[in-house]
């Protein structure tokens, strides 16, 4: 039997709930899951392509920090866009620190003016991290720092990588720093809270993203019907893929089915990656017209 060393249990531990901020495809998403090591969140080159309120947990040696990945901070057209503003807000508002990514290759722009203007009355520390510096030189990093300063929010500002990873280390160190004592939220290996369907539906929804453009990502979600565990080594499960109209639909599905085989074998392969097991995807495109502004199916679909 062992012991644990003397006062171990009293030692203080640090925790908190940090929540991205930024204008959509500045790499919040691929930002969260650098600082977690683990994929929490899907990913595009598409704008709006995180809907939902995702909590990823990193916890190290006496602290655990909470990211809470969000939407990309833009004007709402619809009910679905509409929540998740009001999501963003909600969440900023409870959260011990914000952490405010831009984009360096991009430059700071008045997308990023008009947020650092919502969290100037912040009563939370506001970090910025600059993100996609693999794109640019040490000019136009330099610039783009500057430009970041100029916001006029930050208690401190971070270089960073989300994709090669380069200056994420100081900046989760800065972010530990900025929580309050308390103990652990989540168990240390956890490090979603999203549920499992979610997260798989998710996965296939990120497939769809990466082969499609114009409207078509903006019209699709992703709805998972079953999960049943078939053999040990075998899990069935059945997702559809919701468009808006016939004409999508007819992309989603491609010329003799081409698009839809794509798209499910890609699937299956990331959600295997993800359950360790052999999956057998049955994928379907059904047309639910108008669903973004149905709020009855946006409760069903968790995005609330
Ligand atoms: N070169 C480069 N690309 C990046 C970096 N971080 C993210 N990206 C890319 O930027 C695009 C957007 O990334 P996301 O992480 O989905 O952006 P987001 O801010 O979460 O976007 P929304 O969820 O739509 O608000 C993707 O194509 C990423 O691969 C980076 O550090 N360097
Ligand atoms: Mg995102």
């Amino acid at each position: 039997m062992s012991t644990p060393a003397a006062g171990a249990e009293r030692t203080p531990t640090r925790s908190g709930f940090v929540a991205l901020a930024g204008r959509p495809n500045v790499g919040k998403s691929t930002l969260a899951n650098a600082i977690i090591g683990a994929k929490v969140a899907i990913v595009s080159d598409k704008p709006q392509t995180t809907r939902r309120a995702i909590r990823g947990v990193a916890t190290g040696r006496g602290w655990q920090l909470v990211l809470v990945d969000l939407p990309g901070v833009q004007r709402p057209r619809d009910a679905l866009t509409e929540r998740m503003q009001r999501r963003v807000q909600r969440e900023l508002s409870d959260a011990d620190g914000c952490l405010f990514v831009v984009n360096a290759e991009q430059g700071i722009g008045p997308g990023d003016r008009f947020i650092a203007r919502l969290l100037e009355d912040a009563p939370v520390p506001v970090v910025i991290a600059v993100n996609k510096v693999d794109r640019t030189d040490r000019q136009k990093t330099a610039a783009a720092l500057s430009a970041a300063e100029g916001l006029g929010v930050p208690d401190e500002i971070f270089p960073v990588s989300a994709r090669t990873g380069a200056g994420v280390r100081p900046l989760v160190d800065h972010l530990v720093s900025l929580l309050p004592e308390g103990p652990f939220y989540f168990e240390p290996e956890q490090h979603t809270d999203q549920p499992e369907p979610v997260r798989l539906a998710e996965l296939v929804r990120e497939q769809v993203l990466a082969r499609t453009r114009a409207e078509v990502p903006h019209a699709v979600e992703v709805q998972l019907e079953a999960i049943e565990q078939r053999r040990d080594d075998l899990v069935r499960i059945e997702a559809v893929i919701l468009s808006e109209t016939e004409s999508q639909k007819a992309i989603l599905i491609g010329a003799q089915g081409r698009m839809i085989k794509a798209i499910g074998i890609a699937a299956r392969r990331a959600i295997e990656r993800e359950l360790g097991t052999h999956v057998h995807l049955d994928l379907s495109v059904r047309v639910r017209r108008h669903w973004r502004a149905d709020e009855r199916l946006l409760d069903r679909l968790g995005i609330e």
